[in-house]
């Protein structure tokens, strides 16, 4: 009866140690890829890199943006629509920087970037509809 008893008691031992063995290396791994992973999502939450105006009506929309520094700022003209007569009429706009800087020319469609890397308070306006105190201007505010 003895001697059984110990034979019994040696066979759970050793596939107890077996079990502890396979959890131990499958841990390992697994444990690694999730650290990288978390990493990632870290890495790509930043700011934006850009900012979209249109040129459209008699408006820059929207007509305040504010950026940090180094954004390029892209102005898109949206300014045709229908005449009411099943054709399309169009409206020339322009983008003159109140600082002198170069801008664009009257046109009905374009698009136009300018990229800011020093911060300060920038104005503009179309020639057509606006002038530097009113109509059809905007700013861009750059942090
Ligand atoms: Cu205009």
């Amino acid at each position: 009866m003895r001697s059984t008893s110990n034979g019994k008691n040696l066979l759970l031992g050793l596939a107890a140690a077996a079990l502890v063995a396979c959890g131990g290396g499958g841990g390992g791994p697994t444990g690694t890829n999730n650290a990288n992973n978390n990493g990632n999502t870290g890495g790509n939450t930043g700011g934006s890199t850009s900012a979209d105006i249109t040129v459209s009506g008699l408006n820059f929309t929207p007509s305040a943006t504010t950026i940090p520094k180094g954004t390029a700022v892209n102005w898109s003209w949206n300014s045709c629509g229908s005449d009411g007569y099943g054709g399309q009429t169009c409206v020339d706009h322009s983008l003159v920087w109140d600082d002198g800087s170069p801008g664009l020319a009257a046109t009905s469609s374009a698009s136009y970037q300018r990229t800011f890397a020093a911060a300060g308070t920038y104005s503009y306006h179309c020639a057509i509809h606006g002038t530097t105190t009113t109509g059809m201007r905007g700013t861009v505010t750059v942090q």
